[in-house]
């Protein structure tokens, strides 16, 4: 039942247990002690799914841009693409991808009452959306070795409540990490627009359908800050973020994003 095989410096305890059917790992922080060949052991933290614990391992993609940069789009292309290479895969969105986070998307967009949402309750509550959804879909589709596609994550956080409304960037760091267990996407595609070409493409969609949505509301600066944001978090993380123009055509935007899965998926360490 213990298995301790040396990962680094921790030792891997009990790797296939589980815990509300998520695997689950406990690290041990390793000291070894020379004179004795013995390894005192010590609790350290424990860590659930992630790709140390686990022999399976799925691809995280995620989508991120500013409003009607052509996520849902393109989402639904690299589905068609997934499908016929025949890779398993589950499609899921924040907020959102389940039961709680749906409700919680219900309110951080559409709410109209007399008093608004603030800037630090929509914070909390797209963290809780994102807590929720990693343990109830995220990490147990990967640890099955399913690719998931998620539809915005926490570059989002950082870009609209970080960088635009300006909520302490530390903070929203460690929330993130809280939220999500410390997994991070192997992949996120920035779907890059300039706000005026944004603005044009919900100009358009507002002709067919105007639904009261709180944050495309904002004013034009408020985008502008979201897109700049966008822009240092891929400078700042270029391994894992990828722009990808997408004032270009359906079709080439498309090749792009698939490159950009080929290349990443080849990259990841076996
Ligand atoms: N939010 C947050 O603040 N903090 C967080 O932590 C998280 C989210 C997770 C979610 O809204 C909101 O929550 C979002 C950020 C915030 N608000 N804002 N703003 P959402 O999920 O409902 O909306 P969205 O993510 O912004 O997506 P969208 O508006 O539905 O757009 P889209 O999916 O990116 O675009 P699309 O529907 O694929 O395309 C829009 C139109 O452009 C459509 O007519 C297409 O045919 C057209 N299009 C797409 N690509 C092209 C190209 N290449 N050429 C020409 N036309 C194109």
């Amino acid at each position: 039942m213990i298995c301790y095989k040396p990962i680094r410096k921790y030792f891997t305890v009990n790797s296939n247990c589980f815990f509300n059917n998520m695997p689950c790992g406990i690290y041990y922080e390793q000291k070894r002690i020379e004179s004795w060949k013995l390894f005192v052991v010590k609790p350290a933290r424990a860590v659930y799914h992630n790709e140390k614990a686990s022999m399976k391992r799925g691809f995280f993609i995620t989508f991120e841009g500013t409003e009607c940069a052509g996520k849902s789009t393109h989402i639904k292309m690299l589905e068609d693409y997934f499908r016929k290479e025949n890779i398993k895969y589950v499609l899921t969105r924040e907020p959102g991808g389940t039961e709680v986070g749906e409700e919680i998307r219900n309110i951080v967009k559409h709410h109209a009452g007399e008093n608004p949402v603030s800037d630090e309750a929509e914070l909390l509550l797209f963290a809780a959306s994102r807590a929720q959804h990693m343990r109830e879909a995220i990490l147990p589709a990967l640890s099955s070795g399913t690719t998931v596609i998620c539809d915005r994550f926490t570059d989002s956080t950082v870009a609209y409540q970080g960088y635009a409304r300006g909520l302490d960037l530390k903070f929203i760091s460690t929330l993130n990490k809280f939220a999500t267990m410390g997994r991070s996407p192997d992949l996120t595609i920035i779907l890059d627009l300039t706000p005026e070409e944004s603005q044009e493409r919900i100009r358009q969609r507002n002709e067919k359908e105007k639904i009261h949505d709180r944050i495309e509301n904002e004013h034009v600066s408020f985008h502008i800050k979201v897109r700049n944001a966008f822009l240092k978090l891929a400078d700042e993380e270029p391994d894992r973020v990828k722009i990808i123009s997408s004032a270009r055509s359906i079709e080439v935007v498309h090749n792009d994003i698939v490159k950009a899965v080929r290349n990443a998926v080849a990259s990841l360490p076996k």
